[in-house]
């Protein structure tokens, strides 16, 4: 027998076990540790002092003082080296030491509630065992999706069924993260122990998140559910998005066992979403076998690996929850590679959740009642006709008439009145089908130049308002990694000047890669020589050029690889969407070279100053490929002619046309003139709702790339095709971000999901 055995087998002094009583009692505070069924906190000793007390096993050290006093007192009391002999010493005098929270609160509830269940008895009589207690999970499980059975099949069933008593948080936060770019409907989401079939149809109907599937000890449809033990997920690592569990791990055997694998299947920056009862008032029991008792207590599982939490409380549960005393609702999003993350708490729009909880919760009535009774529905579709007609009889068809009487008047308010009518009908008609009529289109144009700008300003705060802007993960790229000091400073030259030029550029590179495809490819040749009603199409001869512009058919522009690499870009997106304060689209994508061709100005190579305005609000990046020289067609800006109420009357109200030099000196002075010069890869953003143009160029020639963004495809209609993803991650970002890619139509099959 060696000394430390014999010290282990003596009994203790009265002294010695207040000390070690004292200890403990100061290590386990029962509102801090988690109750396990059938573990003593001694159990879980371990546990504790890693996850409650940050003690460091390896350095034998607690970082807080008071408990390293402690420590060392009872080390040398006892003459232990190490906690685990303490623990070890513990667990030999246990019925020695008397203590306060040995055991965790049991219930005996369970013990009569399923006595007739086989696989409890079965339980009950041969001990716990994972497969006895799956056994019995599955039982419980089974019977109570008989009890509910609309929970099965329907999505809205389920979705008011979560809600039927509380508040239901979770179809609000999960589609603002959607909304926000957080989540996209491809990706990867986990139900585990969703029961019914109801939650899956949920996830996929009512939230769009299409992958989702379930994972649970039963499964009546193999496609929607796989059968597992949730602590051994048949998933890979990283690749669930997002996992989601109602009253699931009060169910869990061992619930570090279970944050471990859900950490595991977790993305780097996957979702974790919780609702489980606790704390219990009788405590844990072999159904519910695990009380967390906190949200707190389940983030310190997860300690270090949390960036946010998107959601939290803890509300009292109102009907089923037995002796639980609250139901605890956490929605957190990781980081894996996080170490000490601290988990930023984010707000939550209280009030703005309660009117959208209250009005989705009638809309689902509405759809249920509408979609359960076919009588009901025809008796409402009648009635929708009869008014329908009456309106169209009685008033839709006076009003036409007087319309078109409006239409005609002369009255300058009148006209101004009808503009704007035209202008929202537009977007009505935008709004549903993508397209703008061409009266819309005028109707903006008229309206910025009786307003000044006035009208686009308010438009563009009406889109914020509906499409604001994504949380955007990095404004790294071309443009630099921009932080966000330096994207207020470019938001805030664009808004004084109207244009930024970047400091970094494309490299020579990646503009001649750009510029060769350009030349073998069949342009559209443009000019105001060139007169013809069909297009005219040839390849752009460097050295024998026969008009001022060959443009890139927008297809083939955007087939072009490095396009695709510059529209997938963060630091471009981030710059717009800064500037739009709304999501970004790209509207507008142009390629074109400009030759030496003739002294004079090219109208239709907006070679004079103008003014665009196919869009509400945009902005443009300007992107030579070529050197540009005074002499080789450099582009203009009138430095501040972009802001509202800058451009005079008396120029606005000669419609939109073009101007000479002499008029922007004249009413900008020579000041404001801008000339951009720079050599190939010089990259500059501009409001071109400002006056410029491209100077036509006396000798050598230009290749431009033009991308425009905008907070709407309001305005002009022109979509672009992708027919194939050409750059590395353009796909994914597509598939991330619908908004930003709206204005693409993507060949079938190229955005595989
Ligand atoms: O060629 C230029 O520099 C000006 C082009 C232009 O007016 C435009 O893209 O809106
Ligand atoms: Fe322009």
């Amino acid at each position: 027998m060696n000394s430390s055995e014999s010290s282990s087998m003596s009994t203790m002094t009265a002294d010695g076990r207040e000390l070690i009583e004292r200890f403990l009692d100061y290590l386990i505070d029962p509102v801090g540790c988690i109750d396990t069924y059938g573990r003593t906190y001694i159990d879980d000793l371990e546990f504790i002092l890693v996850e409650n007390h940050l003690f460091d096993f390896q350095a034998q050290t607690f970082p807080d003082t008071e408990a390293q006093q402690w420590f060392e007192r009872i080390c040398s009391a006892f003459s232990f080296k190490r906690m685990e002999e303490f623990i070890d010493y513990v667990r030999q005098h246990l019925t020695e030491i008397d203590l306060a929270n040995i055991r965790p609160r049991s219930t005996f509830q369970t013990e009569t509630l399923f006595e007739l269940e086989p696989s409890f008895q079965e339980m009950k009589r041969q001990g716990d065992s994972v497969e006895r207690n799956n056994e019995f999970q599955r039982a419980i499980s089974t019977e109570s999706v008989k009890s509910i059975p609309h929970n099965e099949l329907e999505a809205d069933y389920y979705e008011l069924y979560m809600s039927f008593d509380r508040t239901n948080p979770w179809t609000y936060v999960i589609r603002r993260e959607i909304e926000r770019g957080n989540l996209a409907p491809e990706d990867q989401v986990l139900c585990l122990g969703n029961r019914w079939l109801g939650e899956i149809m949920y996830f996929r109907q009512n939230l769009g998140l299409k992958n989702a599937k379930g994972v649970d000890l039963i499964s009546s449809d193999p496609e929607l559910v796989i059968a597992a033990d949730m602590h051994k997920l048949p998933f890979e690592d990283n690749s669930v998005k997002m996992i989601f569990n109602r009253g699931l791990i009060n169910k869990s055997y061992d619930v570090r066992l279970l944050i471990k694998e859900m950490m595991r299947v977790l993305t780097k920056d996957g979702f974790l979403i919780v609702e489980t009862p606790g704390p219990y008032g009788y405590g844990v029991s072999r159904l519910g076998r695990t009380d967390i008792k906190s949200a707190q207590n389940l983030l310190r599982l997860m300690r270090g690996k949390v960036q946010r939490i998107v959601y939290s409380d803890a509300m009292k549960p109102h009907q089923y929850l037995y002796d639980a005393t609250r139901l605890i609702r956490i929605c957190v999003q990781l980081d894996k590679d996080g170490r000490d993350l601290v988990p930023k708490a984010e707000a939550f729009p209280q009030l703005r959740f309660k009117i959208y909880d209250v009005c989705r919760r009638r809309f689902l009535e509405a759809r249920r009642m509408l979609r359960d009774k076919p009588a009901t529905k025809a008796r409402v579709l009648g009635f929708a006709n009869r008014i329908r007609t009456s309106i169209v009889r009685r008033i839709k068809t006076p009003i036409f008439a007087k319309v078109m009487a409006l239409n005609q008047s002369t009255n300058p308010r009148t006209k101004y009145a009808m503009t704007w009518v035209k202008l929202l009908r537009g977007a009505w008609i935008h709004a549903r089908g993508g397209e703008t009529p061409h009266s819309a289109h005028i109707a903006l144009i008229d309206l910025f130049i009786s307003s000044g700008g006035r009208a686009n300003d308010l438009l563009a705060k009406t889109v914020a308002l509906a499409h604001p802007p994504y949380r955007l993960p990095s404004a790294a790229g071309v443009l630099g990694d921009l932080k966000p000091l330096d994207l207020k400073r470019i938001q805030q030259q664009l808004e004084k000047d109207g244009y930024y030029v970047f400091e970094n550029c494309l490299s020579a590179d990646f503009c001649e890669r750009i510029s060769r495809q350009t030349l073998s490819a069949d342009c559209l040749i443009l000019g105001d020589e060139v007169n013809s009603d069909a297009p005219v199409r040839g390849q752009y001869n460097r050295e024998a050029p026969v008009a001022a512009k060959y443009l890139l058919t927008v297809d083939d522009t955007t087939d072009i690889p490095e396009v695709q690499e510059l529209i997938s870009d963060p630091s471009i997106i981030a710059v717009a969407q800064n500037y739009l304060k709304s999501k970004p689209i790209f509207s507008g994508i142009s390629l074109w070279w400009s030759p030496a061709f003739k002294d004079t100005p090219d109208s239709q190579a907006a070679q004079q100053f103008h003014w665009d305005m196919e869009r509400i609000k945009w902005i443009r990046f300007f992107i030579y490929l070529t050197d540009v020289t005074a002499e080789s067609g450099p582009h203009c800006f009138i430095k501040g002619s972009h802001r509202t109420g800058a451009i005079p009357d008396k120029l606005l109200s000669l419609g939109y046309v073009r101007h000479s030099d002499e008029t922007m000196r004249d009413t900008y002075g020579n000041d404001s003139y801008m000339e951009f010069l720079g050599q190939r890869g010089t990259i500059i953003v501009e409001d071109s709702r400002g006056f410029h143009k491209g100077m036509e160029p006396k000798k050598g020639d230009r290749l431009l790339l033009a991308l425009e963004l905008s907070n709407t495809t309001f305005g002009a209609n022109k979509r672009h095709l992708i027919r194939n993803i050409r750059a590395p991650g353009f796909g994914d970002v597509a598939k991330r971000y619908p908004r930003i890619y709206s204005n693409f139509d993507f060949a079938p099959g190229v955005l595989k999901p």
